[in-house]
């Protein structure tokens, strides 16, 4: 049996989670994700006998390589290892554990770090695009102390900015996968978008919540989560994903008008527990519904004019801005958002 590797333990964005060079796991999947649930501890609700901290934002891991393609440094493949099943998903992208992979691949001298800042091109092995994360690296290391701060995660860390282009149908193969701005599903109208998450995005309103409730009134009313579920499970033949019983998308998405001065309010279902804050290209994702003329999320969003907008998603534990860019047709044609990341621990894991 496979019994240990060389891991790195970081925070990325506001997840956590397990960083090893993907030559350090074995090629058969089947034994790779048997190691992989017993490093989380998983399928246990509280994951005593793993690394996993109870909670599928901290039950993450991303395998990096070299990558071989012109222009790109490194290929990162996610994978979420669930807390209470024996699954471990590839069927989505984590925009937090992506904040790092730069520091990571630096750090394991699969990129050579440059005198003030390093850009690294990555690609996201899930759904097949490219990502530019900038590392701070003063003399060639990786600071990660620094003033950027994110909702989410206490204090301050250096800044890492990550710039994601051409994500619309990641996943689904079209930004809209029905090409409806929205569809009426299980009597409520949502959108079916996908700009480098796969989600459904519904007003809180549309099933008998606020919008503006916190995590755990959110994770206790099992009848809203039985309701979005079933939407959920509706959704996934018509959104591209086949069935979507034991994967980990699409993502849930509740949208009320902004309260502090933002772009809109989210609360995310990912999808059976309701997110600390929100996913970084499920934001994206629901930035780019808040666009979509005709939407549920364009009923309660604030948009300001002009082709780069800055759209301030607020979550419960705060905001996360996204930075959109369009063309004049109105079409997203990148988005940026800043992220920080911090090494916990460089060692081994055992099984
Ligand atoms: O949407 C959680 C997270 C995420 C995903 C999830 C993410 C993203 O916050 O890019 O970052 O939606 O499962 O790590």
């Amino acid at each position: 049996m496979f019994d240990r590797a060389r891991v790195m333990w970081m925070r990325g964005g506001t997840s956590k989670g397990g960083y090893f060079l993907a030559d350090d796991l074995p090629p058969d999947t089947v034994a790779r994700d048997a190691f992989l649930l017993r490093v989380m501890g998983s399928p246990d609700p509280r994951q005593i006998d793993g690394m996993g901290g109870a909670d599928p934002l901290t039950s993450k891991v991303a395998l990096v390589r070299k990558s071989q393609r012109d222009g790109v440094d490194i290929d990162y493949l996610f994978l979420q290892v669930f807390v209470d099943q024996a699954i471990v998903s590839d069927a989505q992208n984590c925009g937090n554990i992506l904040a790092g992979i730069g520091p990571f691949a630096i750090e394991r001298r699969l990129v050579s770090a440059q005198q003030d800042e390093t850009r690294v091109a990555i690609f996201m092995e899930n759904t097949g695009q490219i990502a530019i994360a900038t590392v701070q690296t003063p003399g060639g290391i990786v600071r990660y102390d620094g003033d950027a701060k994110i909702d989410g995660v206490p204090g301050s860390a250096a800044p890492i900015p990550l710039e994601f282009r051409d994500t619309a149908g990641s996943s689904c193969g079209a930004l809209l996968p029905t090409g409806n701005a929205f569809d009426m599903v299980e009597g409520v109208p949502v959108t079916l978008i996908d700009n480098g998450m796969p989600c459904v995005v519904m007003k809180a309103s549309d099933v008998g919540v606020t919008g503006y409730e916190d995590r755990d009134t959110l994770d206790k009313d099992s009848a809203l989560k039985a309701r979005i579920e079933a939407i959920r499970l509706a959704v996934g033949e018509r959104m591209n994903l086949g069935d979507v019983r034991e994967k980990s998308v699409p993502k849930m998405m509740l949208v009320a008008p902004p309260r502090d001065g933002g772009a809109v309010t989210v609360r995310s279902f990912i999808p059976h527990r309701a997110h600390a804050s929100i996913g970084v290209l499920g934001a994206v994702s629901v930035a780019t519904a808040c666009l979509i003329e005709g939407s549920p999320a364009a009923e309660v969003a604030s948009i300001p004019s002009g082709n780069r907008k800055t759209l301030s998603v607020e979550h419960p534990t705060g905001e996360t801005t996204c930075v959109m860019e369009l063309d004049d047709s109105g079409t997203v044609t990148s988005a940026a958002m800043l992220r920080t990341a911090r090494k916990l621990m460089d060692g081994e894991i055992f099984a």
